[in-house]
């Protein structure tokens, strides 16, 4: 079943959104961390399969502590402001993609997906579910929904946002979903990444 908490919209709405346009920018937020790169490369990812564009920006580089993860953001921000349909993810307002921020407000379509509390700030698609753990979780979802196939950088952004968001299963919001979408995800790796890798980068964050 698809939950409709807080935001206006359903996961399967902002599908319809992915389905409907050709070209697509994603943020996540300034001081990225593994789930903010791991949803906004996994959605990226995921659109480019589909056969449409997609990019994914971001006000600040990958930290060198998810610089295992081998994947890229995007540089030409030229390419911006055609874009059919902006995304922020990992992020409640606008202040939170940065630099970025005054391009977004100008898209065409604006959508938000994210698990945070929501703000004041209105999106023409929004889903939030604060009750998620991780947006990576959320991207997990959408992106089945989607029906494309999970590759191995996809898997390995997605995983390392679940487990640095939950504190490698640790914390509360630890969901049984969480686990589930981790053993699918970590039989779609190569190399699986190490909880322990990812712990590290966490406590680095944290200090
Ligand atoms: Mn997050």
């Amino acid at each position: 079943m698809d939950k409709k908490i807080e935001g206006k919209d359903t996961l399967h709405d902002i599908a319809k959104v992915i389905n409907k346009y050709q070209s697509f920018a994603i943020f996540c937020h300034i001081s990225p961390d593994g789930d903010a790169i791991g949803s906004a490369v996994a959605l990226r990812d995921a659109i480019n399969l589909m056969g449409k564009t997609a990019y994914a920006f971001c006000d600040g580089a990958i930290p060198d502590d998810l610089s295992f993860l081998n994947v890229h953001l995007d540089d030409d921000e030229s390419k911006i402001s055609d874009v059919d349909v902006m995304i922020m993810v990992d992020c409640n307002s606008l202040e939170r993609i940065g630099r970025f921020a005054p391009l977004f407000d100008n898209a065409k379509i604006r959508c938000k997906i994210d698990h945070h509390q929501m703000s004041e700030y209105v999106l023409d698609y929004s889903y939030t579910d604060t009750t998620s753990p991780s947006t990576c979780d959320i991207i997990f979802d959408l992106i089945k929904i989607l029906g494309v196939d999970i590759t191995n950088d996809m898997a390995q952004c997605l995983y390392t946002g679940i487990s640095s968001d939950t504190g490698c299963f640790m914390h509360e919001s630890t969901s049984a979903m969480s686990h589930f979408r981790s053993y699918e995800l970590m039989q779609r790796v190569s190399i699986a990444p190490k909880p322990i890798i990812i712990y590290s980068s966490i406590k680095t964050e944290i200090s």
